[in-house]
């Protein structure tokens, strides 16, 4: 699990017991990347949704890679009490739009960095998605891995109250660190 939630500490609980007994909860959230990889970016999705106490899965499923899998992962997902899926790409992310494809769920793709396109494929590959298989689509990296854990938390907060709870506090939390920030006196030569 990722360590470095840069506002842990602002009143959300992001570790000990609690994050043991989320994770035994039946999971909402699915996290799926492309490969092994990508875990390096997707675990920013799952540092925030621990610390915002929504249990989660993840796992690699690879669009081209292990096509019929991503075919099972998808089409059980709602039954299995799924209600977002974060899908991770990078390169020909085929991913996150055939997974949207394949579930009525929401699914949120987040563009992996490539080494060759700096991620520039990753994104378009990711966005333009043909009218009427609606896939959201984030930064580029670790910002798109935090921001999708949020967005999903902010849809399950429209129906849980502890999810609902936890965002508003880590939205107030994090205005409040922005209020309370000092700049370093300039070091003009
Ligand atoms: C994509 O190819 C994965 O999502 C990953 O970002 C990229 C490279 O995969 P590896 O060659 O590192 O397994 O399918």
């Amino acid at each position: 699990m990722a360590e470095d939630v840069s506002w842990r500490g602002f009143g959300v609980d992001a570790g000990g017991a609690g994050a043991l007994l989320r994770r035994m909860a039946k999971p909402l959230v699915g996290i799926i990347m492309g490969s092994t990889s990508d875990w390096e970016t997707m675990q920013h999705a799952a540092a925030h949704l621990d610390a915002l106490g929504v249990p989660y899965e993840k796992r690699v499923v690879s669009a081209h890679r292990t096509p019929m899998l991503l075919v099972s992962y998808a089409e059980s997902a709602e039954k299995r009490g799924l209600k977002v899926i974060i899908a991770g790409a990078g390169g020909a992310a085929h991913l996150p739009g055939m997974t949207a494809a394949l579930t009525a769920l929401p699914v949120l793709g987040v563009p992996v960095e490539s080494h060759a396109l700096k991620g520039m494929d990753s994104l378009l590959s990711i966005v333009q998605m043909p009218g009427g298989v609606p896939t959201a689509t984030f930064a580029i990296g670790k910002a798109g891995a935090i921001n999708a854990a949020l967005f999903a938390a902010a849809i399950l907060a429209l129906e849980d109250a502890a999810v609902a709870k936890a965002w508003k506090k880590f939205r107030a939390a994090q205005t409040t660190k922005v209020l309370q920030a000092k700049l370093p006196e300039a070091k003009a030569s």
